[in-house]
Parts: structure tokens; C-alpha cells; sequence
């Protein structure tokens, strides 16, 4: 019998798009079952074909799940996500909570598909959208030429944060939508967005924030020191130089990096593109002339990273420049979460 599934954080965000993405998807489950917290329990949701009913999160509820994906706050999945694996599940967890600890492997299907067995705790993680974007593209041209450094921006999207951010920045539009002059005098965005930040420290609307997170050590915010530690970690090269900027942008959906990339050795362009171009999960988006580059417009809704602008530096044989596009909900969230849990599935079938 086909295994039984359980989706917590169905209603967010991410959980939205997983029941698209469920329904969309070669169905390797048996059971779904729906969980998210008290105030959407009840709520009727279709995933696959059906209308399920979501649940409220409690141990017994847990019963008889073998895979379950949390697509949940840090806490709520430090919490539950051990309960789930007590319960008989394996976990695959989308938050923050467990990525970075040493017995729980951070997987990126593409790239290192095999760690999801080495599992002692019973959890894999997702990593984080902007890394997950970023290093579908990188990874490839690591094989390659072997990475070395990586120098890094980000454009990231509102719904990065959640519905409330994608909410807040709609709101914020709204706003500032009609007077042509807003923009030219300082002070004048910040009044007309006034308490309707949602989760953001500044005006998003007509502006670009460069803070992603909270603050970590000198300086550096929690998204940067993601970027940097989770790359190291999905590479398997724990001395890799990551510099990263993070900056959240007035985009809905779709995070973009510029990318900045030293290799050990002598790159071509063209030969990156090639290389790209047979990569998977990657689409080679890069004939500027015509108007052909990879941006969040395109790439939302889309399994893939988009990849284009690519250039050897012009001071650094070793370097390529490049940016990239991919959907922070799906590839970055939800697509990567349920490409793993379809690792298990298998697995589980053979049984
Ligand atoms: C963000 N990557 O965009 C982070 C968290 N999912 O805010």
C-alpha cells in the first residue's frame, strides 16, 4: 500500500502551494492528511482531487504517518517535528530548526539526493529558499571547475516571509498607487505606507530593504549567514568563502541572486552555459538582446532556477558572474520538500 502523508502548515504559504504541487504531481501517496494550526482547523482545502478537512496538530493525530513535511515556523517544527518522528513519520522539515545540525542531512535533490538515508535523527531538511535558488545553478558549475568563492546578492521576494509579507506588500502598493510624485522627497514613501509594514522593518512599496532576518553575529543577518553556512553544508565544503548580501525587494514571488562565483580553474562562458544547459532543475534563460534574462515575472509558478546574465569577470579568469531567478515557494519550499518526501516514497515502496 501506497504510504500515508501529512502536510503541516497546509494553509500557509508554502503548505498552499504543496497542495498544488500534490495534485499536480505522479501521485506516489496513499492517505494526505492536512494539519495546521487552531485558527484554519476545519477549514475545507483541495489537495489531489480530494477536499480534505485540516487538523489540529496532536501526537495521536501523528499515528500511522510515514513521511511527514513541516512547512512551519523554526519553533513550531523544533517542537513537533520530534513528536511526528516518536509517531513512526520521517520528517521533512522546511524550517530553520535542524538544518545546520550535524545529524540531519540538508538535501537539494539534484545535487546530493543520497544523504536523505543518512538520517539517523529521522529528519531531513529543506533548505533555505534564497540558498535553494542559488545553488541548483552553482552546484553544476562546481562539478565543473570547482568553487572556491562566492560573492552573493539577493533580491528576494515579499512572500518569502509568508502570506503576510506577499499581503503587506500588496497593501503597501495600494498606498502608494496614483500620486506620481511619491518617490522624489525623502520621508514621503515612509508616510504614505505609515503602520502598514507588516513584517518588514521598512516600506517595501518603491523601496528595497537590505535586511533579510534577524541579526546574527557582527553584523552579518540570519538570512546571509544562511546562505554562507548552508551552501557550505550542500556542497560538502565546509572552507567554502561565502559573502552574501540580502536584500528584500518589492517582488511578490521569486527570490534572485547575483552571483559572483571563483572557481580553481580557467572558465568560458559559453562552456558555463553548456554546462547549464544539460543541468537539472536548472533552464538557461540568457540572450539579453533580446530582452531575454531571468526575472520573477517569468520564473513564479515554475519548477525551475532560471539562469542567465553569465560572464567570465573581466579581472578574474577564474570567475563567473551570473543571476538567477527561481520561485522561493516552490523549488525553494515546497517543490524541493516533496521531491525528498518522493525519495522516501520510493524507498518505503521497496520495503
Ligand atoms: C525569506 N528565505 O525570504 C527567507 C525565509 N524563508 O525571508
Amino acid at each position: 500500500s501506497l504510504p500515508t502523508l501529512a502536510v503541516v502548515g497546509a494553509t500557509g504559504a508554502v503548505g498552499t502551494v504543496m497542495c498544488e504541487l500534490l495534485t499536480g504531481r505522479r501521485n506516489v501517496w496513499g492517505e494526505i492528511r492536512l494539519f495546521a494550526s487552531e485558527r484554519s482547523v476545519g477549514r475545507r482545502v483541495r489537495c489531489r482531487g480530494e477536499e480534505l478537512t485540516v487538523r489540529a496538530l496532536t501526537p495521536e493525530a501523528l499515528d500511522g504517518v510515514d513521511v511527514a513535511m513541516f512547512d512551519v515556523p523554526d519553533e513550531v517544527s523544533a517542537r513537533w517535528a520530534p513528536v511526528a518522528v516518536e509517531r513512526g513519520a520521517i520528517v521533512v522539515d522546511n524550517s530553520g530548526a535542524f538544518r545546520m545540525e550535524r545529524d540531519v542531512p540538508l538535501v537539494v535533490t539534484e545535487i546530493n539526493p543520497d544523504e536523505v538515508r543518512n538520517r539517523p535523527r529521522g529528519i531531513i531538511a529543506n533548505g533555505n529558499c534564497t540558498t535553494l535558488a542559488m545553488i541548483v545553478a552553482v552546484a553544476p558549475l562546481h562539478r565543473e571547475y570547482g568553487l572556491r568563492e562566492l560573492v552573493l546578492a539577493s533580491y528576494q521576494a515579499a512572500s518569502g516571509v509568508g502570506q503576510g509579507g506577499a499581503d503587506a506588500l500588496h497593501a503597501q502598493l495600494t498606498r502608494v498607487a496614483g500620486d506620481r510624485m511619491l518617490g522624489s522627497r525623502a520621508g514621503d514613501v515612509r508616510q504614505a505606507v505609515g503602520d502598514e509594514l507588516g513584517p518588514f522593518p521598512a516600506p517595501l512599496a518603491l523601496n528595497v530593504v537590505p535586511w533579510a532576518g534577524g541579526l546574527a553575529d557582527d553584523g552579518w543577518s540570519s538570512e546571509e549567514m544562511k546562505m554562507r553556512n548552508e551552501s557550505r553544508k550542500i556542497l560538502g565544503l565546509p572552507d567554502l568563502k561565502v559573502s552574501a548580501t540580502c536584500v528584500r525587494v518589492p517582488v511578490v514571488t521569486g527570490h534572485s541572486v547575483a552571483v559572483h562565483a571563483v572557481f580553481a580553474t580557467e572558465v568560458d562562458a559559453e562552456e558555463a552555459r553548456e554546462v547549464l544547459r544539460n543541468a537539472p532543475g536548472v533552464i538557461l534563460v540568457d540572450d539579453p538582446t533580446a530582452g531575454e534574462f531571468p526575472m520573477p515575472i517569468d520564473a513564479v509558478g515554475t519548477d525551475p532556477s532560471w539562469v542567465g546574465r553569465i560572464r567570465r569577470a573581466l579581472d578574474d579568469p577564474r570567475a563567473l558572474d551570473l543571476f538567477i531567478t527561481g520561485d522561493n515557494l516552490r523549488k525553494g519550499a515546497a517543490l524541493n520538500t516533496a521531491q525528498i518526501a518522493e525519495l522516501l516514497a520510493r524507498e518505503l515502496s521497496r520495503r
